[in-house]
């Protein structure tokens, strides 16, 4: 049934019952030079920090060749300032952007990349969570033309092996199909601000409903209104100063989770910050500036893909976020507002953290598709996506 992942050390049914590692290997089994490749390829490391041209490679080997939706409209479009951003956090090891050329004309055919995370996960019998340093995988991507030739097991091997020469022996990884064996699957949501776009692209529908008034669109621009002006008192960008506050109130309500990440400051700097075009972040400051709640949203837009009037569908997808001093349905709308003013067409979210306290109140609609989240070489009981702290990008 699953020729390459019935031989990998991940729970090979939902009845799999261990809890913690499903294999141990020590630095002196792992072989110490790159897996074998077809003749006519060759690894290759990019540098993304450092070379604009390397980083525009995989960025157009991603937005020609990575996910698209069931029906293929939409693929998504990370931009060069996202990939990175998302690459090259604090600590990030560069031999784990793993790229795959052809020999003759060097053209980028192949990728996949891992990032170090810390990773809090709470025994099922209750009792303290164990953070454990892990690899989040990402951005696995093969050419259409090399499709089906077995390239995406060589990739996952061989970014293990760089993963695992470091002494480190798990990764985290979503994707939108089931492998074995996912420990959550999540929903996505979608909130209209743009119906009209949205309709006109078919990302979205007139509801049949909508059909008995005289002017369908004008009633759907109406329900989808937002208002343009923050509702919470002290909502604003979050700044260099708020690091420190940001990190204290983030892992703290990341701690509730079954499974979530452990912020350092440097980490908080790095994610948190906002960068124009790539990541929105705002708290609600006290009488004397201080941030008491935070929340933040990403720009992932997605090519359409055959359209004639519109080529990009502008996406924000929700991020981190502690609610403490307002409830988080009220921070939410306040982004709402934000990412209305900033010209995006759709938020996008998943049911995890306590995001189902905000979707109905706030016109979120379920979309058709799914987010399963994986670990590889971590038995793990399956929880609910409410249980999930973990966004990953
Ligand atoms: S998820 C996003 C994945 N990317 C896309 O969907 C972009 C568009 N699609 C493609 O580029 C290709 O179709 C891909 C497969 C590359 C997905 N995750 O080479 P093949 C298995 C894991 O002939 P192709 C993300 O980025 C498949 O079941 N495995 O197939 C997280 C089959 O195995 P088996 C997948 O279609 C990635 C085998 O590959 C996926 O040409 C996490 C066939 O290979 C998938 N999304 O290429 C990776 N799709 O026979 C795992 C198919 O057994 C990381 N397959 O069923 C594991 C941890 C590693 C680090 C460990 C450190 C300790
Ligand atoms: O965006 C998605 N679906 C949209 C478009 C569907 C087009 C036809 N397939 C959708 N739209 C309905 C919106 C509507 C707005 C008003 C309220 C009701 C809802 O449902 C889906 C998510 O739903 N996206 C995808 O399928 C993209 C792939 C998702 C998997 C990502 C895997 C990433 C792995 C890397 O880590």
């Amino acid at each position: 049934m699953h020729e390459f992942w019935s031989t990998q050390p991940v729970p090979q049914g939902e009845k799999e019952a261990q809890e913690g590692p499903l294999e141990k290997k020590t630095v002196d089994d792992v072989p110490k030079s790159p897996y074998p490749i077809a003749s006519v390829l060759e690894w290759w490391v990019p540098d993304v920090l450092e070379s604009e041209d390397d980083l525009r490679q995989i960025y157009e080997l991603l937005r020609d060749n990575y996910v698209e939706d069931d029906d293929s409209m939409f693929r998504f479009n990370y931009s060069h300032a996202f990939l990175k951003w998302a690459l090259t956090p604090p600590g990030y090891v560069k031999e784990w952007h793993v790229a795959v050329r052809r020999k003759n004309d060097k053209s980028v055919v192949a990728f996949i990349s891992g990032i170090p995370i810390d990773i809090a996960v709470k025994p099922s019998a209750g009792g303290d969570a164990e953070v454990r340093k892990m690899c989040e995988i990402n951005f696995l991507c093969i050419h259409k033309r090399l499709r089906e030739k077995k390239l995406a097991p060589i990739l996952i091997k061989e970014v293990t092996r760089r993963v695992n020469v470091l002494d480190i022996w798990q990764a985290v990884y979503t994707a939108g199909i089931v492998l074995p064996t996912p420990f959550t699957s999540a929903q996505y949501f979608h909130r209209s601000l743009n119906p009209e776009k949205l309709v006109a692209i078919r990302f979205s529908r007139i509801p049949p409903q909508y059909e008995k008034f005289q002017n369908p669109m004008q009633m759907m621009k109406r329900n989808y209104a937002v208002p343009n002006a923050p509702a919470v008192r002290g909502f604003r960008e979050m700044e260099a100063g708020d690091v420190p506050a940001v990190k204290s109130i983030l892992n703290a309500s990341l701690a509730k989770f079954s499974v979530a990440p452990t912020f350092t400051e440097e980490e908080v700097h790095h994610w948190l910050l906002p960068r124009e075009g790539v990541v929105f972040s705002f708290v609600v400051a006290d009488s004397n500036n201080v941030a008491t709640d935070f929340v933040s949203f990403y720009s992932l837009p997605s090519t359409v893909i055959g359209n004639s009037k519109y080529n990009e569908l502008n996406a924000a997808y929700t991020y981190y976020y502690s609610a403490n001093t307002v409830p988080i349905k009220v921070l939410m709308g306040d982004v709402l507002s934000a990412a209305k003013a900033k010209g995006f067409d759709v938020v996008n979210t998943l049911d995890i953290l306590d995001n189902k306290e905000f979707l109905q109140d706030l016109k979120f609609g379920p979309g058709d598709g799914n987010l399963h989240y994986y670990f590889y070489n971590w038995g793990y009981p399956i929880v609910q996506p409410k249980s999930v702290g973990l966004v990953m990008l």
